[in-house]
């Protein structure tokens, strides 16, 4: 099929592979890229939503149909401007993104305008259209006061994300000090006060043999990877060679002050603390601190072990401690299964890599290793505050806005499904949309389907068929004539 194309979408598709990486070098943190697919006949509302994107941070090109190809690569996100039967190529761009019923309903309903949001293996786009070019205009302003564009445009920022968010927005933050080297060091984390809560609720009566997966949950993945980011660059920032930063790493562990408190008060003397936990107690014993620094060296790619040692003869006490497999180093070191695994303490200021504390007392001959991995493993978690139905009246079409987190590893391949409710489980009326979410992304979507309004609209979410979220009745959070 050929299609000629139109001079302005193709001199700007060009003009933005001349600039495209030179801003990327320039800027440290380039903007998200916009890009608008747009025919001539809706060049007012390209303008109009290319100027609300930019206020928004991003770097916005707007091209023809034919020039997507050159650029859908570097896209954060596509807005296509016109439905099915848009000229210049954009319908048939449209067609791909939009299910039959919207096609239908643009096609043949006058004066119907919406917005539809897809996520395509974590790219977002966006079709804008209405039955002309004046409702589709429409259809831009109506996605503009929607305040749906921040995820769109910025699918990373899941840390923004808070997976018990519809309880409370508080946040939890924490002051830490600590010294490698004779130098002082101090920095702050926040976190939010329900990720805390979730933890300190959970289950703590947990057999020693299984407190590696203490060091493995997703769901503080994102604070720990942000604080593991700051410490890098502060140990960047001093020039420490890679055996320095494991130890700054462990100072600013060993520096979290020592304690038995919620230890003394559980049946088995153990209440092994999850990484968040021991960080905003601020406190913990031996085991809370190597699952938290386990963690920090598995987040950095260094395969761990978690070393139980116990007392010798007449010493009443074991100890845990880190050992990180590494091609060279000093001190106390095992080799399991052709790999050197170095000690390192986490719970003693000073001890650096390969000395181990009390060594008169504690019996590190003879080991116990516990692996902890980080699972691939998806977490799909619906943000509360931000789904809802939108009614519209003139065509009984309800449109839910879905925005959802992946907190987990691996990708969260998803079935959503949207619609009114009968009795027995089944809908009178639904839709379904297949979003694969990659890890540590945020994607929103779109689904419609016609029904009676007003009606209770039920939200599922289902992963290899079984059923992870649901919400049983939706908000309404809109209404358009
Ligand atoms: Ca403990």
């Amino acid at each position: 099929m050929s299609r000629a194309p139109v001079g302005m979408g193709m001199v700007l598709a060009l003009t933005l592979l001349f600039l495209l990486p030179t801003a990327h070098m320039g800027a440290g943190t380039p903007g998200p890229l916009a890009v608008i697919v747009s025919n001539e006949a809706d060049a007012r509302a390209a303008e109009a939503l290319s100027q609300f994107l930019s206020g928004r941070g991003a770097e916005v090109v707007v091209v023809s149909a034919s020039g997507l190809d050159q650029v859908e690569d570097l896209a954060t996100a596509i807005f296509v401007l016109g439905g099915p039967e848009a000229y210049e190529g954009v319908g048939e761009i449209s067609s791909r993104i939009l299910t039959d019923l919207e096609s239908e309903l643009l096609l043949k309903r006058s004066g119907y305008f919406n917005f539809f949001i897809r996520n395509v293996d974590g790219r977002h786009y966006v079709v804008l259209a209405g039955h002309t070019r004046v409702e589709t205009y429409q259809a831009v302003m109506l996605f503009e006061q929607g305040g749906y564009q921040d995820w769109i445009l910025y699918p990373s920022r899941i840390s923004e994300v808070s997976p018990f968010g519809y309880k409370t927005a508080e946040v939890a933050s924490r002051e830490f000090r600590w010294t490698y080297a004779g130098q002082e060091f101090s920095m702050g984390l926040t976190v939010p006060k329900d990720l805390y809560l979730y933890y300190v609720s959970s289950e703590h009566q947990i057999p020693y043999e299984d407190w590696a997966v203490l060091a493995s949950d997703p769901l503080s993945r994102p604070y720990i990877r942000s604080l593991l980011n700051k410490l890098l660059s502060m140990a960047r920032s001093q020039g420490y060679n890679g055996i320095q930063t494991l130890e700054f790493l462990a100072a600013f562990v060993q520096h979290i002050p020592y304690n038995l408190e919620k230890d003394v008060i559980m049946a088995s003397g153990e209440y092994p603390r999850f990484p968040i936990e021991t960080l905003m107690d601020y406190g913990g014993d031996c085991e809370d601190h190597a699952i938290l620094l386990a963690t920090l060296y598995m987040e950095m790619g260094y395969d761990v072990a978690l070393v139980i040692v116990w007392g010798k003869p007449g010493f009443p006490a074991g100890h845990m401690g880190v050992a990180v497999a590494l091609d060279r180093g000093q001190g106390l070191r095992w080799d399991i299964n052709g790999t050197t695994y170095y000690y390192i303490d986490a719970t003693q200021p000073g001890l650096l890599l390969g000395e181990p504390l009390l060594p008169e007392y504690l019996d590190y001959e003879h080991p116990i290793f516990l692996f902890p991995k980080l699972e691939s493993i998806p977490m799909p978690v619906l943000v509360r505050n931000r789904v809802g139905v939108i009614w519209q009246s003139s065509t009984r079409v309800a449109t839910v806005v879905v925005t959802v987190a992946n907190f987990g590893q691996d990708w969260a391949n998803l079935t959503i499904t949207a619609g009114v409710p009968i009795m027995g489980g089944r809908y009178l009326n639904s839709t379904t949309l297949e979003v694969n979410v990659p890890p540590s992304r945020v994607a929103v979507v779109t689904l419609t389907f016609q029904g009676p309004l007003r009606s209770a609209v039920k939200l599922e979410v289902r992963m290899g068929g079984k059923l992870v979220d649901q919400i049983g009745s939706l908000p309404i959070v809109g209404e358009l004539p």
